[in-house]
């Protein structure tokens, strides 16, 4: 077996057998890690046989099965984890050595410690072709925005600027327009802060997208479009909750056609922020109109699922179900494990600081209404706990603004703008 030392810490290497595995404590090994699939071949050992013996050899054993076109971030931080948990040097194998070196050089590249021209250097000094490394890193970084999350505390909305690093064009997602509701005066602190972060990074604003009509708050997509001149997005069934919210209102001259956005998106619509590709999942159950912004690796997932130790957005405004949302959820949850997820709130259980970026992995891990639920045992949870939330205090403010796109009242003669409540119109009242 050509055994290739790539530093102290690591050697990589084509298939050992039985034997030459035995041998590795000999030649100074404290780990061996397979980056192979079972099967590729027929006189290959395999798993179980490779972790039979690296026990009989009293060496540690990892097994990161990869192949070059499915290799994900998350088998290069297994790798990572392998490395750095080991007590001593690191065997490493494939078929020939060339993903393992490549899962161990990816790695040093996503944590700045490598360039790409560096690997290409390490490659032809070793005579291994690194090629797919470059390959992959330019890959990942056509998939991975950058995502920058402003946290409202007067709501405890999360707005986002996600940007392609490569282009410098962004999407604002979920805006907020601030309403004090004891004065009924409107200012744009939160999009100008968010204005100002696009200006900082000499940035251009694609879209201003929503995820949802939202019920707590008003939408600052009008503003953002004045201001930006970028079109404003939102889920196609907003004329669902147009026309629920219409008879709610008493409004009939409002149009219900969705006519008040530049563009409204059905489920797997695609469109691009810069170069990086953008998808639109479906996900009603807490709105009749939710959608999900699938960019890159990176999902808003807004009022579905909310951090871990918060579990998920309430299914009782008008509109909601909470069965229908536990299958949105169950598509998120469909995405690959490393999809970063942001979420659209965050409620800062027992008073910790607000958080708001998770993945796949960890919802399904330890997500208190997720981890280990049926939908039956979900929808009876959710069902029992929306019964104790009062409706939002905004929800009567917000709608009449939000299913116009974030567009205030028209002013009357007097030049001021008034909104209209109905009464007795919602139940869930908190006496
Ligand atoms: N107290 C907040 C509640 C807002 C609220 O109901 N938020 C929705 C999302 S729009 C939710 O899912 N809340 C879940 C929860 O409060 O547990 C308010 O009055 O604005
Ligand atoms: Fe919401």
């Amino acid at each position: 077996m050509r055994m290739i030392r790539v530093n102290d810490r690591l050697s990589v290497g084509p298939q050992p057998s039985t034997s030459e595995i035995l041998s590795l404590p000999d030649q100074g090994f404290a780990v061996l890690i397979n980056a192979r699939p079972d099967r590729e071949e027929p006189i290959q050992p395999g798993n179980e046989a490779e972790r039979d013996a690296a026990d009989r050899a009293g060496i540690s054993y990892g097994f990161i099965p990869v192949t070059m076109p499915t290799i994900t971030e998350a088998d290069v931080r297994a790798f990572q984890a392998a490395m750095a948990d080991a007590d001593g040097a690191v065997f490493a194998h494939c078929k020939t050595g060339t993903r393992a070196l490549i899962l161990y050089v990816l790695g040093e590249a996503l944590d700045g410690r490598m360039s790409s021209l560096e690997i290409a250097d390490l490659g032809q000094k070793l005579g291994i072709d690194l090629s797919a490394a470059s390959r992959w890193l330019e890959a990942h970084r056509q998939l991975r925005p950058e995502v920058k999350g402003f946290f409202d505390p007067r709501t405890w909305s999360v707005q986002y600027v996600v940007s392609d690093p490569q282009s410098g064009k962004c999407a604002i997602i979920d805006p907020v327009l601030d309403f004090d509701e004891r004065s009924g005066a409107t200012a744009t602190l939160n999009a100008d802060t968010l204005l100002s972060y696009v200006a900082e990074k000499g940035l251009t604003v694609e879209w201003i997208l929503d995820t949802h009509p939202h019920a707590d708050h008003f939408s600052a997509a009008q503003y953002l479009k004045e201001k930006t001149g970028a079109p404003t997005a939102i889920g196609a069934r907003v004329v669902d909750v147009q026309h629920l919210w219409q008879g709610i209102y008493n409004w009939p001259e409002l149009r219900v056609d969705g006519s008040q956005w530049d563009r409204l998106f059905s489920d797997g619509d695609t469109f691009k922020v810069g170069s990086i590709e953008a998808r639109v999942m479906f996900s009603p159950g807490h709105t009749l109109a939710s959608i999900t912004y699938l960019i890159g690796d990176a999902a808003f997932v807004h009022d579905t699922i909310f951090m871990p130790d918060s579990g998920t957005a309430r299914a009782d405004f008008p509109g909601g179900d909470a069965r229908i949302l536990w299958k949105s959820i169950q598509n998120i949850l469909g995405l690959p494990d490393q999809t970063r997820l942001f979420t659209g709130h965050d409620y800062q259980p027992g008073g910790r600081e607000p958080k708001w970026e998770s993945t796949v992995g960890e919802q399904k891990r330890t997500n208190e209404h997720l981890a280990g639920m049926t939908e039956e045992a979900f929808a009876k949870l959710r069902v029992a706990r929306d019964r104790t939330l009062p409706m939002p205090k905004l929800i009567l403010h917000a709608l009449q603004v939000n299913i116009q796109a974030g567009r205030l009242p028209e002013p009357e003669a007097n030049g001021k703008r008034y909104l209209k409540f109905p009464l007795d119109a919602l139940e869930g009242a908190a006496w």
